[in-house]
């Protein structure tokens, strides 16, 4: 597969203005007639037509058949290389294989239902088609299939048009009357469950919500339905935007590489974004399914009204719709809560891949296989992209651009050039500087130093600050332009009192932090009229994502913890005090003991009367892996597992009697659903944790009672996550219990699988060797891989075992999926390209299972773009 260039785009030389299909389905041979209106827009042009594993049967022009002389099919395309100059009739019928489509792209059976995927490029293994995003079309949709089997015919937009054939066949039609790019289609037959609900938004059109599950799980579909309709009521509130068509679908279905799809009026979900119930799904779960729910339907007006002109401007719909979805969570629950996990996948996650060979700007320059870029990079790194947008321009700012981009583009494929532009012309302001954001990859380092010359007889204190940015080079970047970096700031009194800072480039911002933008590679601020040494709390609330490099010491960062007004600073102070900890261990020998300022502070924080919910994530300290990320190489495996291991109990028996205390009263407590109980929860799995690990004799029995006891998954996960990853007496026995009872629900069965592929422990290599043997693994189905191999690829020190028995077992997975699955394929393939980070036996493995990976024939070219970046 060629590689395609952002700078090469090329307005389509055809419009399609509509399309209707029809579909006659059948698990191995489903007909598919699609007849287009095309309009020429050069002269003289050959009309080329994606299409992928497509038996062609007929084509033909204004009612006429085509000989085989008339057109070329290779396994890319159909050319057509005579067509009319004037405006034309094209009609193209194929004929696909939906039972064996085991990519999940295009059309394809789940569970014996028929489901579709068509972003980014899986239209083209439906039927011919101008396969891009800028060609958009209105969609007619009719579905033939056997009314007993698939009493369900569902697609885009509304209802039209139904009845049965003398044969017994269903036919339903579907007219979406919103032009669409090729892969917003989606069609769905099978035989479910029906949730209905309605909608009445703020103009008054009753919308008729429909949420499609398997038998047997309609329980299960509740939380989602009110998350559906949270997120239209909330879209209308805090960006005024109305939904528009009058039916609104959502379908769960157990196969499917991504977490959901935004398709126009018929989304379609991975199950575990949707099925939940107490005894079934984690207060993260649920969390989960908000997000998810709320992040597909924003698409409606952020990717379907106003969609991207080519797949390098994938962020403009990525970016903005997760900033969406995490605004929607943040109003809807905690706002920090929310925020720090944010933070978290940027640290662990993003800044890894910026790290990587695959880094990329959140608008790549060069794509072999968009499925590639479906990234952290893409998806989170363009989130905090527009938050910082968010942040230079205020909320009120940020509403007039949206309304401005809006009213521009809406019906249009645009790019992230004239979201900016809208965004500028709003506001008045140069946003060119910003734009770098876009084009750069890699995480920007600022350097922060300061000076405090303290008061005299004369004059009052002053500090000078200096600030210096630099964004290291990524592969084929070298030079990096200055980008443009809101830094918002506090300053406080070593009695924790909130110090007013007077300077003209230090604006009070509506977050109630100071607000200084950073926009060439060095500036400098000297404040005046101090009455002491502030201490300092910079890059607040994660204003930009870039790596802070500054010194501070433990005492001021206690008074942060201690004190800070924003919940999010008071975390971060931690997490600062516990990277200074666990970077000076790894420097020496790993071991690590807490300074008393640190114990006293930690057991302040847990003392103090704050969100619980927060207390458990301040208490938390980075996991290896984020810790890693501070080595850029030979990553000191064995010594940053012992400081973390070290620094767990250290904290462990620090805060013991205070844990103890809190988890006794826990203790009885009923489940509920509430923001209040979830963060209760948190904290009692924490300090179980804690007290685990402080005396593992004496707490097992707690851990396996509890866990007899739950009635709810939060618990019973947790409890066996402690015993698994902390290898209790009760290990066993909790894992062979959990299976028992969930053997038969995928959903929970996969945490099963993920909870022993993520521990921490010596044998979780030849455990997971074991678990893909076992008669309920399923290669073929995405969650289940993932559950067990992503998750455990994803540990650190027991993926990288120093024999390489890991990284065996995961290459034989990647191997079977090149064929079958390239999609979930590369993204297991991640941590080997990877291989320069670490010491020179392990690089020597890795290297070898990409070199002979990229000897498969029939290699996929996802895996082949993956690999030959790694090995450039
Ligand atoms: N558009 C692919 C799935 C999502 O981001 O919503
Ligand atoms: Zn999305």
């Amino acid at each position: 597969k060629q590689a395609k260039f952002r700078s090469d785009y090329r307005a389509p030389d055809f419009s399609i203005s509509t399309v209707e299909l029809t579909f006659y389905l059948d698990p191995h041979h489903t007909r598919v007639h699609n007849r287009m209106q095309v309009h020429p827009q050069r002269q003289q042009q050959p009309l080329c037509l994606d299409g992928e594993q497509l038996k062609l049967l007929e084509v033909s022009i204004n009612g006429e058949l085509l000989d085989a002389n008339d057109y070329q099919v290779d396994t890319q395309q159909l050319v057509l290389t005579k067509v009319p100059e004037q405006a034309f009739e094209l009609e193209v019928v194929t004929e696909i294989d939906p039972a064996n489509n085991t990519a999940l792209e295009g059309l394809y059976q789940t569970n014996g239902s028929f489901c579709t995927q068509c972003e980014a490029e899986g239209f083209r293994r439906i039927t011919y088609y101008l396969d891009r995003p800028d060609v958009l079309a209105i969609f007619t949709t009719t579905i033939y299939a056997d009314q007993q089997q698939y009493p369900y015919l569902l697609s885009n937009g509304n209802p039209q048009a139904s009845g049965t054939t003398p044969a017994g066949q269903q036919w339903v039609t579907w007219h979406d009357p919103f032009p669409k790019p090729a892969y917003l289609f989606a069609l769905v037959a099978g035989n479910f469950e029906l949730l209905e609900d309605h909608f009445i938004t703020r103009s008054g059109k009753q919308v008729l919500l429909q949420l499609f599950v398997d038998p047997g799980n309609l329980a299960r579909a509740h939380y989602a339905m009110q998350a559906l309709k949270n997120s239209m009521a909330w879209d209308e509130q805090r960006f005024g935007l109305e939904y528009d068509l009058d039916i609104y679908m959502i379908v769960a279905v157990d196969f499917f590489n991504m977490g959901a799809m935004e398709n126009k009026g018929l989304n379609v979900f991975n199950s575990r974004y949707v099925l939940a119930d107490a005894a079934t799904a984690t207060d993260q779960d649920f969390l989960n399914v908000e997000s998810v729910i709320g992040h597909e339907y924003f698409h409606n007006w952020t990717g379907n009204r106003i969609t991207c002109r080519d797949w390098f401007q994938l962020s403009l719909k990525e970016g903005l719709t997760v900033f969406r979805d995490q605004e929607f969570s943040s109003d809807l629950g905690s706002r920090a809560v929310n925020r720090i996990q944010a933070i978290r996948v940027m640290r662990s996650h993003q800044f890894n891949e910026d790290a990587s060979p695959m880094a990329h700007p959140i608008r790549p320059d060069k794509v072999i296989e968009m499925n590639n870029f479906y990234t952290v990079t893409v998806y989170n790194k363009g989130a905090e992209v527009i938050r910082m947008l968010h942040t230079l321009l205020g909320e009120a700012g940020f509403q007039a651009g949206m309304r401005c981009y809006i009213e521009r583009h809406d019906g249009q494929a645009v790019t992230c050039d004239d979201f900016i532009a809208a965004m500028a012309a709003a506001n008045q302001r140069d946003l060119t500087r910003f734009k770098n954001w876009y084009s750069q990859a890699g995480t920007p380092v600022v350097r922060v130093t300061e000076n405090y010359t303290p008061a005299s007889a004369q004059t009052a204190g002053q500090l000078r600050l200096r600030f210096a940015q630099h964004t290291p080079a990524t592969p084929g970047q070298t030079a990096k332009q200055p980008v443009h970096i809101p830094v918002l700031l506090s300053a406080y009194s070593s009695r924790g009192e909130r110090l007013e800072l007077t300077h003209p480039e230090l604006q009070l911002h509506e977050s109630g932090s100071y607000l200084f933008e950073l926009t060439e590679a060095t500036a400098e601020v000297t404040i005046t009229g101090l009455h002491e040494r502030p201490i300092l709390a910079l890059l607040e609330n994660f204003s930009a994502p870039v790596r802070l490099e500054y010194n501070q010491s433990f005492a001021d960062k206690a008074v942060l913890l201690g004190s800070a007004e924003q919940e999010v600073t008071r975390w971060e102070a931690a997490q600062q005090m516990y990277l200074d900890l666990l970077t000076a261990a790894v420097a020496k020998d790993g071991v690590v003991s807490l300074p008393p300022e640190v114990s006293m502070a930690l057991q302040e924080l847990l003392a103090a009367p704050l969100d619980p919910a927060l207390k458990a994530l301040a208490l938390t300290p980075p996991a290896a892996e984020e810790l890693a990320e501070h080595y850029p190489q030979d990553i000191p495996l064995a010594l940053i597992g012992l400081a973390c291991e070290q620094l767990k109990r250290a904290i462990a028996a620090a805060l013991a009697e205070q844990l103890a205390t809190w988890w006794q009263q826990q203790q009885g407590q009923p489940y509920e659903l509430t923001a209040e109980a979830i963060a209760q929860r948190s904290l009692t799995h924490l300090a179980a944790y804690y007290l685990a690990l402080n005396d593992p004799e004496a707490f097992n029995s707690e851990i396996s009672q509890a866990f007899s006891h739950a009635d709810n998954m939060t618990s019973q996960q947790a409890l066996l996550q402690i015993a698994t990853h902390l290898e209790l007496a009760c290990a066993s026995d909790l894992l062979d219990q959990f299976e028992l009872r969930w053997q038969h629900d995928p959903l929970v069965l996969d945490k099963w699988f993920a909870v022993q592929a993520s521990a921490p422990v010596a044998g979780t290599v030849a455990r997971v060797a074991e678990l893909v043997e076992h008669p309920r693994f399923n290669r073929n189905n995405p969650n289940r891989v993932y559950a067990l191999l992503a998750t455990f690829s994803r540990n650190l020190l027991a993926f990288h075992q120093a024999d390489g028995a890991g990284y065996q077992v995961v290459a034989s997975m990647i191997r079977y999926l090149n064929s079958k699955n390239p999609q979930v394929a590369a993204r297991l393939i991640t941590p080997f390209t990877q291989w320069r980070r670490f010491d020179k036996q392990r690089q020597e493995l890795l290297l070898g299972h990409l070199q002979e990976l990229q000897q498969l024939p029939n290699l996929a070219p996802d895996l082949a773009e993956k690999i030959s970046s790694s090995l450039a």
